[in-house]
């Protein structure tokens, strides 16, 4: 993800807070450049990451000790939060009551996506950009289990029983089933088309009421879906061809090879930035340049085009409830808008202006305020506050001046907005949802994402899942 003049400056300045040291006394201008250009050289073929290597990578962290099946506190288990701080890649575990660490824990390298709890909230496994996946007990704040399911790896998703992880890869070109119980490797599923063209995969979600993974394909016009339940009822309902994709991998199965048969929709465009409705029953995606479209899931059938400009963040968006119905309002990453679209006409009702670029929204239905960060550009101390009622920008804070803050979520109840201060040097603020005036603030580095147990594990409308 580094620019190649980025990875010159590296090479030749090294990486403050890391092991990478200064090469520019001891290496010339021309060398580093050779290095540079050997960095930046595509490989001949992909690399190869297959069952047997997903399999052998497998650690386990807890061996036969046995795991309490109460939590070992007396904090809420539903109002934890995770906070995974890219700084120096831990993970604090949070209680959301009382706003005190329980535990802080090393993640693998770059953890990327938002990690996925198991229904009950006792486990959490988080994906990191280079492939690793890690299952962390919650109640007894320990680490269970290491598994390598890629080379560079985009996110993790879980079935909503608990029982299955999905694990989408850049590299190699595949989508890879993990048992969610000891992280075993079930199934693997190159991501190519009827031709044979390969594709890196986006990102890979969950559709609850479906009972399926939907997987966004980035050099694909089409996207996947995979039940992972008998009655998923996108099996059912569809009656076109499942495809078997055994019969162009090659690879063999550890287990019933049909438990996860493979449903193509295709699309008239590429869209790698998705969301979708409440209900499971639309897809909305967005290409590269802007473009957005909506999806009958059912029908595979391109119901609705969206007017938006830039680099929409659909990932990031969220839903709430206007004069009745349901609008979805999505943050830009080329330029400082927010759009709100009506879900039944599927219209631009409003765009806000921001003072930039925006990565993360966040609201909660007890919540009259939806946050939005201003992740780019020289304001990018900034977040504003939306009036979901007015779709109007109400107040802009700037919690630590000079410095990036990023990423909000909420308590539980609604009550509190915790945000990030994006620096090494960074902080984890808490606001009162209400008043808008800072709570506590809890030095962390660089610190990211944060999820809560329950706003993830019940679907709340203001938050990713
Ligand atoms: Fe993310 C989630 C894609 C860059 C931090 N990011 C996601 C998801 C997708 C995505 C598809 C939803 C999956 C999920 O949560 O399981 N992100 C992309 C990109 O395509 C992009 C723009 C470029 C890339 O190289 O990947 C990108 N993302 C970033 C960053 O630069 C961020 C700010 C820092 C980082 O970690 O690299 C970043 N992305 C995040 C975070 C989430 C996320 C913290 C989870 C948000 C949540 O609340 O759920």
């Amino acid at each position: 993800r580094l620019r190649r003049e980025a990875a010159h400056t590296v090479i030749r300045e090294g990486r403050a807070a890391t092991q990478m040291p200064a090469f520019g006394e001891s290496l010339s201008t021309a060398e580093i450049e050779a290095l540079t250009d050997y960095i930046y050289t595509p490989l001949a073929q992909l690399p190869e990451w297959g069952l047997e290597a997903i399999r052998a990578s497998r650690i386990s962290h807890v061996g036969d000790a046995a795991l309490a099946n109460e939590p070992r506190y007396d904090a809420d288990p539903l109002n934890l939060f995770l906070v995974v701080e890219l700084g120096d890649h831990h993970a604090t575990v949070l209680d959301g009551d009382s706003f005190t660490p329980l535990d802080r824990f090393p993640t693998p390298f770059a953890v990327h996506g938002g990690p996925k709890y198991s229904p009950d909230g006792r486990f959490v496994y988080l994906a990191s950009r280079d492939g690793w996946i890690r299952k962390y007990d919650m109640y007894n704040l320990k680490i269970v289990a290491d598994v390598r399911a890629g080379i560079n790896t985009r996110n993790v998703a879980i079935s909503d029983d608990g029982r299955y992880l999905m694990v989408g890869n850049y590299l190699p070109h595949n989508v890879v089933i993990l048992d969610a119980r000891d992280v075993t490797p079930l199934q693997l599923i190159p991501t190519r088309n009827d031709h044979g063209t390969s594709s890196r995969v986006s990102a890979v979600y969950t559709a609850p009421p479906r009972g399926s993974f939907i997987v966004a394909l980035k050099d694909l016009a089409e996207v996947w879906e995979i039940p992972y339940r008998k009655d998923a009822t996108a099996l059912p309902v569809y009656r076109g061809p499942m495809h078997d994709y055994r019969a162009d991998s090659g690879e063999e199965s550890l287990q019933d090879t049909r438990r996860f048969p493979l449903r193509r929709i295709k699309l008239d465009d590429y869209l790698d930035d998705f969301f979708f409705d409440r209900d499971y029953r639309h897809l909305i995606g967005a290409s590269r340049n802007g473009k957005g479209q909506v999806i009958h899931l059912t029908t595979g059938q391109r119901i609705a085009g969206l007017e938006l400009n830039g680099m929409p963040h659909l990932g990031s968006g969220i839903t709430w409830e206007y004069q009745g119905r349901q609008v979805l309002a999505t943050p830009n990453l080329k330029e400082g808008t927010v759009t709100i679209i009506d879900m039944q006409s599927w219209q631009t009702i409003k765009t806000l202006k921001t003072l930039g670029p925006g990565f993360f929204m966040r609201s909660h239905d007890n919540s009259r305020y939806a946050w939005v960060d201003v992740f780019f550009g020289k304001e990018r101390d900034a977040v504003h506050i939306i009036d979901k009622d007015k779709l109007a920008i109400v107040k802009t804070l700037r919690p630590a001046p000079g410095k990036t803050s990023a990423h909000v979520e909420f308590t539980r109840d609604g009550s509190h907005a915790l945000l990030s201060i994006w620096d090494m040097d960074g902080a984890l603020i808490v606001y009162d949802a209400n008043t808008l005036q800072e709570v506590k603030r809890l030095p962390m580095k660089k610190p990211s994402g944060k999820y809560n147990v329950w706003n993830k594990t019940r679907y709340e409308g203001g938050t990713s899942h």
